[in-house]
């Protein structure tokens, strides 16, 4: 059972609440997981479904707080959550604790991050010389900039052995200084970190969307996700023998 992080959207004044896009459910399925989407409440309920799930996917979103790591918002800084900041603060550290896997996906990697002290580019157009496009035009099913994968990563090793591969890409935010333990696992030509790592945490992060890969039929992206069920499988595991 593999709880996936919402965000709040309203599309009208009769229709507001919390969702995840339709593809992290559509992967987590392909990938043999029951998916649940957990709701934004800060407090103990977040302490709950770190409990009842056995790996938690950290969805995409709005931008992060800057005040999360000492910074005010720059110009570029689109709309954050407080709030849901705090929630995924609170399951990601609950989930360490606990001993199980946590997958983030672009905002999500970018709340691993900041949860671990590090920080954020607020704007890639802004902050960075020569910047690629991170904000595709084509349709999020569809990959759009190559990635370099770093050898001795986990990532290497899930996706088969590829050095380089093309990504979709639906952000305008990075990382900048990575967070205590983690490691830069793919870069995009501008030198944007893409993916993250911790492997003896159970920890990974990729920039770009996979889910939306999956849902157009990338079996490359979709062992992201049977890699991902399988770690949470194990970790159950092993945490019932403790
Ligand atoms: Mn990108």
């Amino acid at each position: 059972m593999i709880g996936i992080s919402s965000g709040y959207v309203k599309l009208s004044e009769f229709s507001e609440g919390d969702y995840a896009h339709k593809d992290y459910i559509s992967s987590l399925i392909k990938a043999g997981a029951v998916p649940l989407i957990l709701p934004i409440v800060p407090g103990p309920s977040v302490d709950a479904y770190a409990a009842l799930c056995d790996g938690f996917v950290l969805s995409g979103g709005c931008d992060v707080n800057p005040q999360f790591f000492d910074q005010d918002p720059t110009p570029g800084c689109g709309v954050f959550d407080t709030e849901r900041d705090r929630a995924e603060f609170q399951l990601l550290q609950q989930a360490m604790k606990l001993g199980k896997p946590v997958f983030g996906i672009c905002r999500g990697l970018q709340v691993i991050n900041v949860a671990l002290g590090g920080t954020l580019i607020q704007d890639i157009a802004d902050e960075i010389d020569h910047p690629i496009q991170h904000t595709q035009k084509v349709s999020r099913k569809e990959g759009s900039h190559r990635v370099r994968i770093a050898k001795d990563s986990r990532l290497y090793q899930v996706l088969g052995e590829h050095e380089a591969i093309v990504v979709n890409s639906l952000h305008h935010q990075s990382v900048a200084r990575l967070g205590d333990g983690l490691r830069a696992a793919a870069f995009a030509a501008d030198g944007v970190v893409e993916a993250v790592d911790i492997t003896e945490k159970g920890l990974i992060g990729v920039q770009w969307h996979p889910e939306s890969m999956t849902a157009g039929g990338s079996e490359l992206m979709l062992h992201l996700f049977e890699y991902f069920v399988s770690l949470s499988k194990e970790m159950k595991q092993v945490n019932a023998e403790i």
